[in-house]
Protein backbone atom coordinates (compact mmCIF):
# COMPACT_ATOMS: atom_id res chain seq x y z
CA UNK A 1 0.00 0.00 0.00
CA UNK A 2 1.54 3.65 -0.84
CA UNK A 3 0.27 6.70 1.03
CA UNK A 4 -2.02 8.19 -2.46
CA UNK A 5 -3.94 4.61 -1.89
CA UNK A 6 -4.71 6.05 1.72
CA UNK A 7 -8.64 6.10 2.39
CA UNK A 8 -8.91 9.14 5.29
CA UNK A 9 -11.70 9.37 7.57
CA UNK A 10 -12.80 12.62 9.62
CA UNK A 11 -12.56 12.10 13.61
CA UNK A 12 -14.34 15.11 14.65
CA UNK A 13 -12.60 17.46 16.79
CA UNK A 14 -11.00 15.90 19.69
CA UNK A 15 -13.40 15.01 23.08
CA UNK A 16 -12.94 13.55 26.09
CA UNK A 17 -11.35 10.04 26.05
CA UNK A 18 -9.19 11.18 23.14
CA UNK A 19 -5.27 11.67 23.11
CA UNK A 20 -2.56 13.05 21.29
CA UNK A 21 0.39 11.34 21.22
CA UNK A 22 3.57 12.47 19.49
CA UNK A 23 6.43 10.54 18.69
CA UNK A 24 10.44 11.17 18.91
CA UNK A 25 10.18 14.84 17.79
CA UNK A 26 14.15 14.74 18.47
CA UNK A 27 17.50 16.73 16.60
CA UNK A 28 18.78 13.58 15.27
CA UNK A 29 15.44 12.28 13.45
CA UNK A 30 15.61 16.27 12.20
CA UNK A 31 17.21 16.95 8.71
CA UNK A 32 21.11 17.64 10.21
CA UNK A 33 20.72 15.05 12.78
CA UNK A 34 22.12 11.61 12.37
CA UNK A 35 19.32 9.67 11.56
CA UNK A 36 17.39 12.26 9.67
CA UNK A 37 13.83 12.02 8.57
CA UNK A 38 13.02 13.90 4.83
CA UNK A 39 11.01 16.73 5.56
CA UNK A 40 11.21 16.09 9.83
CA UNK A 41 11.15 19.37 10.07
CA UNK A 42 8.45 20.59 7.98
CA UNK A 43 5.94 18.76 10.23
CA UNK A 44 7.01 20.63 13.34
CA UNK A 45 4.39 23.50 13.13
CA UNK A 46 1.37 21.74 12.35
CA UNK A 47 2.04 19.19 15.43
CA UNK A 48 2.65 22.59 18.02
CA UNK A 49 -1.21 23.55 16.22
CA UNK A 50 -2.71 20.00 17.17
CA UNK A 51 -0.91 19.53 20.54
CA UNK A 52 -1.98 23.32 21.25
CA UNK A 53 -5.69 21.86 20.47
CA UNK A 54 -5.20 19.55 22.34
CA UNK A 55 -4.19 21.10 25.64
CA UNK A 56 -6.31 24.03 25.30
CA UNK A 57 -9.15 20.85 25.47
CA UNK A 58 -7.86 19.72 28.38
CA UNK A 59 -6.76 16.44 26.80
CA UNK A 60 -3.92 14.34 27.30
CA UNK A 61 -0.43 15.34 24.77
CA UNK A 62 2.27 13.18 25.54
CA UNK A 63 5.44 12.76 23.64
CA UNK A 64 7.99 9.57 23.29
CA UNK A 65 11.64 10.41 23.32
CA UNK A 66 13.70 7.86 21.64
CA UNK A 67 16.60 7.66 24.87
CA UNK A 68 19.89 5.16 24.31
CA UNK A 69 22.55 4.60 26.11
CA UNK A 70 25.67 4.90 24.27
CA UNK A 71 26.81 1.44 22.68
CA UNK A 72 23.12 0.47 22.38
CA UNK A 73 22.91 -2.89 20.37
CA UNK A 74 20.68 -0.97 17.50
CA UNK A 75 23.71 0.96 16.47
CA UNK A 76 25.40 -0.57 13.99
CA UNK A 77 29.07 0.91 15.96
CA UNK A 78 28.40 -2.03 18.49
CA UNK A 79 28.45 -5.12 15.63
CA UNK A 80 32.17 -5.40 14.27
CA UNK A 81 32.17 -4.97 10.61
CA UNK A 82 28.18 -3.47 10.27
CA UNK A 83 27.03 -0.39 8.73
CA UNK A 84 24.03 1.88 9.32
CA UNK A 85 20.92 0.77 7.82
CA UNK A 86 22.62 -2.85 7.33
CA UNK A 87 20.16 -5.10 7.98
CA UNK A 88 20.04 -6.73 10.86
CA UNK A 89 17.79 -9.06 13.09
CA UNK A 90 18.58 -9.87 16.53
CA UNK A 91 15.87 -10.52 19.71
CA UNK A 92 14.59 -7.43 20.05
CA UNK A 93 16.79 -5.07 17.61
CA UNK A 94 16.42 -4.87 13.48
CA UNK A 95 15.21 -5.32 10.43
CA UNK A 96 18.20 -3.11 10.04
CA UNK A 97 20.99 -1.51 12.27
CA UNK A 98 20.91 2.67 12.36
CA UNK A 99 23.55 5.01 12.77
CA UNK A 100 24.39 6.30 16.76
CA UNK A 101 21.63 8.20 17.44
CA UNK A 102 19.54 9.58 20.51
CA UNK A 103 21.82 9.03 22.81
CA UNK A 104 20.93 9.79 26.57
CA UNK A 105 21.61 13.66 27.31
CA UNK A 106 22.70 14.40 23.98
CA UNK A 107 21.84 17.24 21.64
CA UNK A 108 20.38 15.16 19.36
CA UNK A 109 18.09 13.35 21.96
CA UNK A 110 16.75 16.64 22.57
CA UNK A 111 13.34 17.90 21.56
CA UNK A 112 13.40 20.25 18.42
CA UNK A 113 13.89 23.52 19.98
CA UNK A 114 11.02 24.63 17.97
CA UNK A 115 8.64 21.83 19.06
CA UNK A 116 5.93 23.18 21.63
CA UNK A 117 7.37 20.76 24.69
CA UNK A 118 5.06 23.18 26.46
CA UNK A 119 1.43 21.69 25.93
CA UNK A 120 3.03 18.28 27.08
CA UNK A 121 1.56 16.72 30.02
CA UNK A 122 4.32 13.86 30.24
CA UNK A 123 7.13 12.25 28.04
CA UNK A 124 8.00 8.60 28.39
CA UNK A 125 11.07 7.81 27.00
CA UNK A 126 11.96 4.77 25.68
CA UNK A 127 14.76 2.38 24.17
CA UNK A 128 17.04 2.90 27.34
CA UNK A 129 17.71 -1.26 27.87
CA UNK A 130 21.26 -1.76 26.07
CA UNK A 131 19.87 -4.64 24.70
CA UNK A 132 16.41 -4.09 23.43
CA UNK A 133 15.48 -1.49 20.80
CA UNK A 134 11.37 0.07 21.21
CA UNK A 135 9.96 1.23 18.68
CA UNK A 136 6.75 1.45 19.98
CA UNK A 137 5.40 4.35 22.74
CA UNK A 138 4.08 0.94 24.16
CA UNK A 139 5.66 -2.43 24.16
CA UNK A 140 9.50 -2.56 23.04
CA UNK A 141 10.57 -4.79 20.23
CA UNK A 142 11.41 -8.00 22.68
CA UNK A 143 7.15 -8.15 22.57
CA UNK A 144 6.79 -7.90 26.22
CA UNK A 145 8.52 -5.17 28.32
CA UNK A 146 6.22 -2.33 28.59
CA UNK A 147 6.90 1.46 28.79
CA UNK A 148 3.95 2.75 31.22
CA UNK A 149 2.30 4.30 28.46
CA UNK A 150 -0.34 1.79 28.70
CA UNK A 151 -1.16 2.49 32.33
CA UNK A 152 -1.18 6.27 31.81
CA UNK A 153 -3.69 7.01 29.45
CA UNK A 154 -5.64 4.02 30.72
CA UNK A 155 -5.48 6.35 34.36
CA UNK A 156 -6.74 9.28 32.10
CA UNK A 157 -9.60 7.93 30.28
CA UNK A 158 -8.16 7.63 27.01
CA UNK A 159 -9.77 5.17 24.40
CA UNK A 160 -8.89 7.04 21.16
CA UNK A 161 -4.89 8.03 20.53
CA UNK A 162 -4.08 10.35 17.50
CA UNK A 163 -0.59 9.66 16.58
CA UNK A 164 2.10 11.92 14.77
CA UNK A 165 5.80 12.84 14.35
CA UNK A 166 8.66 10.46 13.59
CA UNK A 167 9.39 8.09 12.12
CA UNK A 168 5.84 6.97 10.08
CA UNK A 169 7.18 3.73 9.24
CA UNK A 170 9.10 2.78 12.71
CA UNK A 171 7.94 4.23 15.45
CA UNK A 172 4.55 5.91 14.64
CA UNK A 173 3.37 2.28 13.23
CA UNK A 174 4.96 0.68 16.45
CA UNK A 175 3.28 3.04 18.55
CA UNK A 176 -0.22 2.71 16.22
CA UNK A 177 -0.18 -0.80 16.09
CA UNK A 178 0.32 -1.69 19.86
CA UNK A 179 -1.86 0.72 20.68
CA UNK A 180 -5.00 -1.13 18.47
CA UNK A 181 -3.25 -4.84 19.87
CA UNK A 182 -4.32 -2.89 23.41
CA UNK A 183 -7.67 -2.01 22.36
CA UNK A 184 -7.43 1.37 21.63
CA UNK A 185 -9.24 3.39 18.86
CA UNK A 186 -6.20 4.88 16.72
CA UNK A 187 -5.69 7.85 14.02
CA UNK A 188 -2.76 8.29 12.29
CA UNK A 189 -2.39 12.00 11.65
CA UNK A 190 -0.71 11.57 8.20
CA UNK A 191 0.74 14.82 6.74
CA UNK A 192 2.12 15.32 10.41
CA UNK A 193 4.19 11.70 9.93
CA UNK A 194 7.43 11.28 7.46
CA UNK A 195 9.32 7.69 6.83
CA UNK A 196 12.64 7.37 7.13
CA UNK A 197 12.35 4.63 4.82
CA UNK A 198 14.99 2.07 5.20
CA UNK A 199 14.50 -1.01 4.01
CA UNK A 200 12.66 0.70 0.92
CA UNK A 201 9.44 -1.46 1.56
CA UNK A 202 9.01 -0.42 5.49
CA UNK A 203 6.64 2.13 4.76
CA UNK A 204 4.50 -0.04 2.29
CA UNK A 205 4.49 -2.95 4.76
CA UNK A 206 3.80 -0.31 7.73
CA UNK A 207 0.59 1.27 5.89
CA UNK A 208 -0.60 -2.04 4.69
CA UNK A 209 -0.42 -3.60 8.99
CA UNK A 210 -1.88 -0.84 10.28
CA UNK A 211 -4.92 -0.97 7.78
CA UNK A 212 -5.49 -4.40 8.26
CA UNK A 213 -5.26 -3.99 12.39
CA UNK A 214 -8.01 -1.31 11.86
CA UNK A 215 -5.81 1.75 12.12
CA UNK A 216 -7.52 5.40 10.72
CA UNK A 217 -5.80 7.98 8.37
CA UNK A 218 -6.91 11.54 9.17
CA UNK A 219 -5.77 14.99 7.93
CA UNK A 220 -4.41 17.31 10.52
CA UNK A 221 -7.33 19.92 8.78
CA UNK A 222 -9.85 17.48 9.71
CA UNK A 223 -9.57 17.88 13.11
CA UNK A 224 -10.06 21.38 13.79
CA UNK A 225 -12.49 21.59 11.80
CA UNK A 226 -14.92 18.83 13.16
C1 LIG B 1 13.25 5.43 15.31
C2 LIG B 1 14.81 4.14 14.26
C3 LIG B 1 15.53 4.01 15.42
C4 LIG B 1 11.98 6.21 15.21
C5 LIG B 1 13.95 5.29 16.49
O1 LIG B 1 11.78 7.14 16.02
O2 LIG B 1 11.17 5.92 14.29
N1 LIG B 1 13.68 4.82 14.20
N2 LIG B 1 15.08 4.60 16.53
ZN1 LIG C 1 16.32 4.58 18.24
Amino acid sequence: MKLEDLVYVKTGKPAFGDALAVIDMQNDFIPGGALAVQEGDVIIEGINRVMELFNRSDLPVVLTQDWHPAGHHSFASAHPGMKPYDLFKAQGIGPVLWPDHCVQGSFGADFHRNLETRYAHTVIRKGYHRDIDSYSGFLENDGKTRTGLDGYLRDRGVRRIFVCGLALDYCVFFTASHGRDLGYEVCVIVDLARPVGSPPDSLFSALDTMSGKGVCFVRSGDIFTG
